[in-house]
Order: C-alpha cells, then sequence, then structure tokens
C-alpha cells in the first residue's frame, strides 16, 4: 500500500524516524485508524457538522481515549511522546476529531492526575473507553487569554457549591457528559480558583447555540451557561485555590497534543502535494519539475520535521518534568501550530484552484489547523510564556 511504501522509505519527513518500535507500532496502529475510520468521513463530518462518537467510541477500543491515564482505572499508561505520536497519526485522517479526542485525553488526565481515588474509580472507567465524553472549561466570555480574571462563582453552602456565570467556546458542550470547570471560590487572581467536575444533567447547567465556525467542524462548540447550579462538594478536583494550577498543567499537555494535530495535517497536506505536483502538468512539464516548486516543498518539508522535532522533545520534558517544560511546551505549540498552518496553506497554493475546492482535502486541513493558533493559549499568550522565563533571571 502507499501508507507500507511511505513508512517503510528513507523519506527524512518519515513520521516514525526515530521511534522505537513500540512507537513505530503505535504510529502505524494510529495511522491505519485515521486511514480507515476518519479520513473517508472527515470531509462529510465537516459538511454535516457531525460529531462522530460512534468513531470516537472504536478510537478507545485501541486505547485512544486516556492515552496517559493509568492503567488502574482503564488507562493506557502510555508517555506524552507516545501520546503526541498518536494524535499525530490520527490527525492526518481528522484533524477536528483528533482535537476533540486530544481534550477528551486533557480532561481524563486532570481527573487522573488531581482527582481523589473515588472520583477516579467513579469516573474515568466511563471516560477512557469514551462511552461518556468530557469537556475543558475555561475561557470565559470576559476572561480568554487572561484566564486568570474569570468570574464564574462557585459559593459553598452546606454539602454543595453553587455555580453562577458563563464559559465561552466549549469544545464538545452540550454534547459531552462530564465538565471540568474552574471557577471562582476566593479572592481576585489565580489562587481564588477551583477545578470542579459537572454532569451534563446537573439542575441549572445549560448551553448556547451551536457555533458557526470555519473549521473544527466534527465538534460542536456552545457557551455553558451555570444559574445556580448545584453539584456536591464531592465533585470538587483538588482543593479550592488549586485550580488555575491544575488548568495550567493539564494545558501543557493539551499544547502538546495540538501542536501534535497541526503536525499530522501538515504531513498530510504534504504527501497530497507531492503527488498533486508529480501529475499535473504546467508548460510542458510536471509541477514537480520547477524548481520553484521543489524548494517550496523543500521549505514545507523543513517546516514539518522542524516542528516535530519541537514537539517530540517539549514531550520528553513534560514526561521528565525538566524546569523547563511550561516555555519548552509553549515553543512547540508556537512554533509548530505555526509553522504547520503555513505548509497546509503551502500546499492549498500548490493545488492552484482545485485547491479551493471542498474534494481535495487540503482546504480542510488548513481550516481546522488555523485556530490552533488561537485555542489552547494564543501563539501571542504563547510568547507573552516564554518571553518572561527568559527575562526572569
Ligand atoms: P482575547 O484574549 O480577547 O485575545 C484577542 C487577541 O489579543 C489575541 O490575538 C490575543 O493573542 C491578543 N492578546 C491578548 N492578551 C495579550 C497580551 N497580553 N499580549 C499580546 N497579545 C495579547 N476554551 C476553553 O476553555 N475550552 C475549550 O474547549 C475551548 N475550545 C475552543 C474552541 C474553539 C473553536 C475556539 C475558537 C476557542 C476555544 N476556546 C476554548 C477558547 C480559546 O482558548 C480562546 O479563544 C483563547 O484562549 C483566546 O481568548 P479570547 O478569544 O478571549 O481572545
Ligand atoms: N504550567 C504550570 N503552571 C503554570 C502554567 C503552566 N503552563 N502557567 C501558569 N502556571 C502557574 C504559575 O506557575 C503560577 O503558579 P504559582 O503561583 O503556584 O507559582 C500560577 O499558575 C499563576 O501564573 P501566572 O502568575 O503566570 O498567571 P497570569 O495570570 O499572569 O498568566 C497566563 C498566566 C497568561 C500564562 C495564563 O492565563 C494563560 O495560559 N492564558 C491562556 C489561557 C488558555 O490557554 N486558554 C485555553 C483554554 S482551553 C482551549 O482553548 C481548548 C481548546 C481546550
Amino acid at each position: 500500500t502507499p501508507l507500507t511504501r511511505r513508512l517503510a522509505s528513507s523519506l527524512c519527513t518519515d513520521p516514525t524516524h526515530n521511534l522505537s518500535t513500540e512507537q513505530q507500532e503505535l504510529y502505524r496502529t494510529a495511522r491505519t485508524f485515521a486511514d480507515n475510520e476518519l479520513k473517508p468521513k472527515m470531509r462529510e463530518w465537516d459538511e454535516r457538522e457531525e460529531f462522530p462518537k460512534e468513531v470516537m467510541k472504536r478510537a478507545a477500543t485501541l486505547g485512544f481515549g486516556g492515552l496517559y491515564v493509568q492503567e488502574g482505572v482503564g488507562g493506557s499508561g502510555l508517555s506524552r511522546l507516545d501520546t503526541s505520536v498518536v494524535f499525530e497519526a490520527l490527525s492526518t485522517g481528522c484533524v477536528s476529531t483528533t482535537a476533540y479526542i486530544s481534550i477528551h485525553n486533557m480532561c481524563c488526565w486532570m481527573i487522573d492526575r488531581y482527582g481523589s481515588d473515588k472520583q477516579r474509580a467513579e469516573h474515568l472507567p466511563g471516560l477512557v473507553t469514551m462511552d461518556r465524553l468530557a469537556s475543558y472549561c475555561l475561557t470565559e466570555p470576559g476572561a480568554g487569554s487572561d484566564a486568570s480574571a474569570l468570574s464564574l462563582s462557585a459559593r459553598k453552602e452546606e454539602g454543595v457549591y453553587v455555580l453562577n456565570g458563563t464559559k465561552a467556546f466549549i469544545s464538545g458542550g452540550g454534547d459531552t457528559d462530564v465538565y471540568v470547570v474552574m471557577a471562582r471560590t476566593g479572592g481576585q487572581g489565580p489562587k481564588g480558583i477551583t477545578c470542579f467536575m459537572v454532569e451534563k444533567n446537573s439542575e441549572g447547567l445549560g448551553f448556547g447555540k451551536k457555533e458557526k465556525k470555519i473549521g473544527w467542524n466534527s465538534q460542536p462548540t456552545r457557551a455553558v451557561i451555570f444559574e445556580d447550579c448545584r453539584i456536591p462538594d464531592s465533585n470538587r478536583i483538588g482543593k479550592e485555590g488549586e485550580g488555575f494550577n491544575i488548568a495550567m498543567n493539564g494545558l501543557n499537555g493539551g499544547r502538546i497534543n495540538i501542536a501534535s494535530c497541526s503536525i499530522g495535517a501538515a504531513q498530510a497536506s504534504l504527501e497530497q502535494t507531492i503527488e498533486h505536483t508529480r501529475v499535473r502538468y504546467a508548460f510542458g512539464k510536471k509541477l514537480s519539475e520547477f524548481q520553484h516548486i521543489q524548494f517550496k516543498l523543500a521549505d514545507m518539508a523543513t517546516k514539518l520535521v522542524t516542528s516535530r522535532v519541537m514537539v517530540r522533545r517539549a514531550a520528553d520534558c513534560l514526561d521528565n518534568d525538566t524546569h523547563d517544560k511550561v516555555s519548552m511546551c509553549s515553543m512547540a505549540k508556537l512554533y509548530a501550530t505555526d509553522s504547520c498552518f503555513e505548509v497546509c496553506n503551502d500546499a492549498l497554493q500548490l493545488h492552484g484552484g482545485y485547491g479551493y475546492l471542498k474534494e481535495y482535502p487540503v482546504q480542510q486541513y488548513m481550516r481546522d489547523t488555523r485556530v490552533h493558533q488561537i485555542l489552547e493559549g494564543t501563539n501571542e499568550v504563547m510568547k507573552l510564556i516564554i518571553s518572561r522565563n527568559i527575562l526572569s533571571q
């Protein structure tokens, strides 16, 4: 098959280069799933704005619902590097669906890492199989980049917390079962924030309209609205005041995962562009015979491979809990989501007018990866984090 040919080759863009035998196998498993289960459907899900819950459940049978969740509660117990490899492979088939799976994984990890044994035992087995789905709720209409200014309040009453306020742009919102919510229990700033789990059927929980988006259409995005929403205090994750740190630690992995989704999109876009320039003629030659095109492909390959190197290095930092992990994850997210978007956009350009048609997937990779420069922390916020670090001494 073309896949086997590609992977067996010595191309510098080979995604399995430098991986262990197990990781190569993991890539192949995820890529085969992407080729068979995601890619044939990515256009239809985009056009119909369909959230493919059944397909995600099948992905979870391969262990992709709780990749870096501990094995005792049904997780796969894999490293962040392994996880990055899986998301990279899956997103060649559908960026938007893979990106949702990555958010679900981030929520599962937060419950696994910071939840009590009781919460872990109660919630994780159903989540890692993706029978139940999770959403991550940090952003508010008045607090996006400045996340620690959030105002959704959680007032403590006897045995319960009463939540009031609105979360904006929540991926999966309205269609998912468990909401991991950052709310204010104390004073202003990051230390007044606490993390909670809210079940979809909780009284006082509502949802806004489904947002119309230029990409990420296989997953719904809605506001999540809390009106005197009462939740038992056993739904608090961690201690009061720890919520912001929990949220940020979740996002370090999230940023690597989203960057990995951009890499998969760039890989697929480049592969398709190489094929296209080999069969399309202009001025009596194949496009691939023009040096401008050859150099463009070389630039695209360089952006792809440097993004991959950076993301895998950052994943390694997270695995080893290095002192620079926050900056490294931010650099990886900044660099890979910018560079891989450029690759996707160049792929569209090299397809000429065909690149603008929905029959050709390159436009969808471009639309789907655009938002990776905005969410899970804008790329300007990534620069803020990196510059604070390098100017700190
Ligand atoms: P703003 O914070 O208003 O920023 C506007 C612009 O100003 C940006 O370019 C920003 O980089 C820039 N800016 C802001 N501050 C600075 C500064 N100090 N220096 C320089 N530039 C600055 N959030 C969730 O919690 N959960 C989700 O599941 C989720 N899913 C999303 C899905 C989609 C499709 C989208 C579009 C967003 C999603 N988000 C989610 C929200 C996302 O994280 C925010 O949109 C993002 O963090 C930016 O916040 P904002 O939109 O309020 O922009
Ligand atoms: N990892 C671990 N800890 C972190 C961290 C990170 N990435 N970022 C901040 N912290 C800690 C920080 O160390 C400090 O801890 P402590 O007080 O214990 O020392 C605490 O959090 C407060 O940090 P700051 O003082 O830096 O907080 P500040 O308010 O100045 O700014 C900023 C933090 C701008 C970096 C943060 O608000 C941010 O990341 N904003 C972007 C928001 C975002 O990423 N939203 C994404 C929503 S999810 C999404 O889009 C999806 C699609 C799911």
